[in-house]
């Protein structure tokens, strides 16, 4: 900080260092020149760390996508290389910025030394009004147009139709009202900039806009959360009705594990807490006589057109059960199952088609960040026709292994002995 008298010598310097510039004879040896000196060597020496920073990236980039590691190396060293280069262009903007807002404060002062009229900043900072809503609003069309294209294609799901409306409406609505405000307040901005010729009207109050401006806006949200609250409800409110496909999803880090049921259409209990073993991952209850013919599965398998219902379970921390192209999402949590109910109505053939993409899959993700290999956590979805699901079916490998069975101790009647029971009940 400067004291009264070091300021005193700062403002003498000041003007001591504008005369010599002014007449030619800048040079450096004052107090606050050897400041300005100082602070410019740290500045410096952070851009040369920004610098080092960059070509370590750039270097390790290289070095990545000579060698032979797989892609996601390479990926993750672009990913970085990405905002090592964007945190220097931003430094870069700064600093030319900073020169240039300088040169101009340099011009203004000399103007005024030399008896003329300085700049006027009303009508610098309103001219830079406009050009903002300029560039902003081409933005705004650049992002419509570029970015848009990288957003997901139609829903595939009965009930992803009228998400997707509500979606759309709310975009609307929020667009027309972002881009008539920004165009008046960018505008009244530079209509109404400061002169030296008019004077600020004193307009403190209005209790008819103050009215306008509340009431409608809570009409629109009001219109918007009840839309909202109404389809929710409409997607979530489902009975259980027979035929539906219930399909046991269970999350831990980091992994889906998949669970259909048998010919008799019911999944078996699960108590995770006293069943769990290396071969029952799951720890599906076998006293519950629906279990025996339960089926695993590596992929997620739907017909077309049916009543899926996801049940769904996590063992360890919250996941959730993400499956964008069906505008689905449910969390998982531990202790808490939950379940989801959708019909898919675009098989995955036809969604190739659709997009001209053969190798386009459904995809089913975790949603929730639960911990270092959370990007591992996508399970491929595929929908099929009824005949095609049925074959699939046919050939899923019960989740009653041979293994668990001597595990288990199950007798040759197909049922768990006593002992067994025993065991299970030692694993508490
Ligand atoms: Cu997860």
């Amino acid at each position: 900080m400067l004291n009264l008298q070091s300021d005193r010598e700062y403002q003498t310097t000041i003007k001591m260092g504008f005369r010599n510039f002014i007449n030619g004879e800048a040079h450096l040896n004052t107090f606050k020149n050897k400041q300005l000196v100082k602070n410019s060597k740290k500045i410096i020496s952070l851009a040369a760390v920004f610098l080092l920073l960059g070509t370590n990236v750039l270097m390790a980039q290289t070095a990545a996508s000579g060698s032979t590691l797989p892609g996601a190396t390479e990926s993750k060293s672009n990913m970085w290389m990405g905002v090592g280069y964007y945190v220097l262009l931003f430094l870069a903007a700064c600093v030319v910025v900073a020169i240039v807002g300088k040169i101009l404060r340099v011009y203004d002062l000399t103007q005024q030394m030399q008896g003329k009229k300085g700049m006027n900043w009303n009508n610098v900072m309103g001219v830079i009004c406009v050009i903002f809503l300029v560039v902003g609003m081409y933005g705004v069309y650049w992002s419509f147009t570029e970015q848009a294209t990288q957003t997901l294609p139609e829903a595939a799901s009965k009930h992803g139709v009228k998400i997707d409306e509500m979606f759309l409406a709310t975009t609307v609505i929020t667009m027309f009202v972002f881009i008539v405000t920004q165009i008046l307040l960018f505008t009244f901005a530079f209509k109404y900039r400061g002169s030296d010729k008019r004077r600020g009207y004193y307009y403190p109050h209005n209790n008819t806009i103050e009215k306008v401006w509340t009431i409608i806006p809570a009409i629109v949200l009001t219109i918007l959360v009840v839309f909202g609250f109404f389809t929710w409800r409409e997607v979530t409110n489902t009975e259980n009705v027979k035929g539906d496909i219930n399909i046991d999803v269970t999350g831990h880090q980091f992994e889906w594990l998949l669970r259909y049921p048998g010919k008799d259409g019911k999944l078996g209990a699960v108590d995770y807490m006293a069943n769990y073993s290396a071969n029952n991952l799951l720890g599906v209850d076998f006293k519950d006589r629906n279990s025996f013919d339960d089926l695993k599965a590596d992929t997620l398998v739907l017909p077309v057109n049916r009543s899926i219902r996801l049940n769904i379970h996590a063992q360890d921390v919250i996941h959730s059960v993400y499956l964008p192209h069906f505008r689905v999402q449910m969390n998982a949590v531990p202790g808490l199952p939950t379940f989801f109910k959708f019909t898919p109505t675009i098989t995955t053939a036809e969604m190739r088609n659709r997009l001209d993409d053969p190798k386009f899959n459904y995809l089913l993700y975790c949603n929730k960040i639960c911990g270092a290999g959370h990007y591992n956590m996508q399970k491929p979805v595929l929908v099929v026709t009824e005949a095609e699901y049925q074959e699939w079916l046919a050939h899923q490998k019960p989740y009653l292994t041979d293994q668990l069975k001597k595990e288990l101790k199950f007798a040759d009647n197909g049922q768990p002995n006593d002992a067994a029971q025993k065991k299970l009940a030692l694993n508490n």
